[in-house]
């Protein structure tokens, strides 16, 4: 492992002084030479608290690759989708040990097959399934890093793989030498007709980030505007945030900054306008996933995040403020903040109806618990009564070190699955896994 030194501007620059971060998908990671910053705390939410909820049991299958001792899985992304649109959801995934793309394909109905779809990516960190340029068919953005470990250079990129014929995906980079890309998606942000569709773009860097959107001008040639240039951006979902009918975005800014931002979108071909809609006061805090949902269900797109990035400390590990919130869109881009429970080590905030009570719940994975104490929960999801107040059910504590996952119907019963990858970057490698799908029982 190399070291750095931060070398950036900080709100913080004591307490950053001397701290090393590195990144794996949006994933901060301290290494060695580093002052602690906090003491590993005790673990939280052993148990759910009583509750008037019957409990919901999963039962996990592996599908994929399998895991082994001599192949520790490194997901770091996975999306549900029918690549193939022959009616049977599939799951894409990235994962960063063998620098691939694949696609687990369901056919014929509950098997699954995977292939390789891409090869030889620069450290991916996140899939998206988009039909890019209105062919029909659906190709996969694939957000890469360059290099997992810190590093300030430009050496991130944005492939994508089209899809040429629903069975072979044809690799081309759309942008290359940017600062390290942790996410990019598709949205018709200007109002094509003809189907294209532009991108959206999160990029961590380092030192420095860059956040920008891409418009499509036809023939896989895209122009740039930059929105922001703050470091640390993991996550970039689109929504129609404001009720105006144009898609907007929204970025969880991390590093040191530990803010959410909204950019809408001025419907012109203007500039996207930069707004601050939510920032912790702790420097520690973790950003690690940020998502939309109407978790009120009231029409108005709702935003959850989880904080448990484990890698970004000295020593890495769960820390006491990890959880899952909601940003509750209260309209013109106004957002109120509810913290939803505790989770140390959140990742991958997810929201489903599971318990089909008709109210929205939500899902998340831990990728940083304190994984000597068998107690301590991998995936946990949060029970909504309806007024969105919310009971932690624990839903599994192996497969550990889960950090992405996905919710939707897979078998076709109305009942949502859980779709999860694990990252296995350091000890203990123990219950492992790579991609499991959670049925419900
Ligand atoms: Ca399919
Ligand atoms: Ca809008
Ligand atoms: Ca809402
Ligand atoms: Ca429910």
């Amino acid at each position: 492992m190399n070291t750095f030194s931060l070398g950036r501007a900080s709100r913080h620059p004591v307490r950053y002084a001397g701290i090393v971060a590195g990144l794996i998908a949006g994933i901060g990671l301290a290494l060695s030479g580093c002052q602690p910053r906090t003491p590993a705390p005790a673990t939280a939410n052993r148990a759910a608290p009583k509750t008037n909820f019957p409990a919901l049991v999963y039962q996990p299958v592996a599908i994929g690759s399998p895991a082994g001792p001599e192949d520790r899985p490194m997901v770091t992304n996975l999306q549900i989708a029918d690549l193939d649109q022959d009616g049977l959801p599939d799951v894409i995934y990235s994962e960063a040990r063998g620098n691939t793309v694949r696609w687990i394909r369901q056919a014929p109905r509950g098997v699954f097959t995977e292939q390789v779809i891409a090869r030889d990516l620069p450290a991916p960190a996140n899939v998206w399934a988009a039909d890019v340029q209105g062919s029909g068919r659906l190709d996969v953005l694939v957000a890469c890093m360059g290099q997992i470990m810190p590093n300030n250079d430009r050496i991130g990129s944005i492939v994508v793989l089209e899809n040429l014929d629903n069975r072979t995906f044809q690799p081309r980079t759309l942008l290359e030498k940017t600062a390290r890309v942790t996410d990019v998606r598709a949205a018709n942000l200007t109002g094509h007709t003809d189907g294209k569709l532009d991108l959206v773009v999160g990029q961590f860097g380092y030192a420095q980030g860059e956040t920008r959107w891409m418009k499509n001008l036809g023939g896989w040639r895209f122009e740039s505007q930059i929105v922001n240039r703050q470091s640390g951006t993991v996550h970039t979902p689109v929504a129609d945030f404001d009720g105006d009918s144009r898609p907007d975005f929204a970025a969880l800014v991390t590093q040191e900054w530990e803010e959410v931002h909204l950019f809408r979108n001025p419907g012109d071909g203007g500039e996207f306008k930069d707004t601050l809609v939510w920032g912790s006061t702790n420097e520690d805090y973790g950003g690690s996933g940020l998502a939309v949902a109407d978790v009120n269900r009231d029409g108005r797109p709702d935003l959850i995040s989880t904080n448990g990035d484990g890698f970004d400390y000295a020593v890495r590990g769960h820390r006491p403020w990890h959880g899952i919130q909601w940003l509750e869109n209260t309209g013109q881009g106004n957002f109120r903040y509810h913290r939803v429970g505790d989770f140390p080590g959140a990742y991958a905030p997810c929201a489903a109806d599971l318990n089909g009570d008709g109210h929205t719940d939500l899902v998340a994975v831990s990728g940083f618990a304190d994984w000597d104490d068998p107690q301590s929960v991998a995936l946990m999801a949060w029970l909504n009564d309806g007024r969105q107040n919310f009971t932690p059910m624990p839903l599994a504590r192996s497969p550990i070190k889960l950090v992405t996952a996905a919710v939707g119907d897979l078998d076709g019963d109305g009942v949502p699955e859980i779709v999860t990858g694990a990252l296995h970057a350091f000890p203990p490698f123990e219950r492992l896994s790579n991609i499991t799908l959670w049925r419900r029982q």
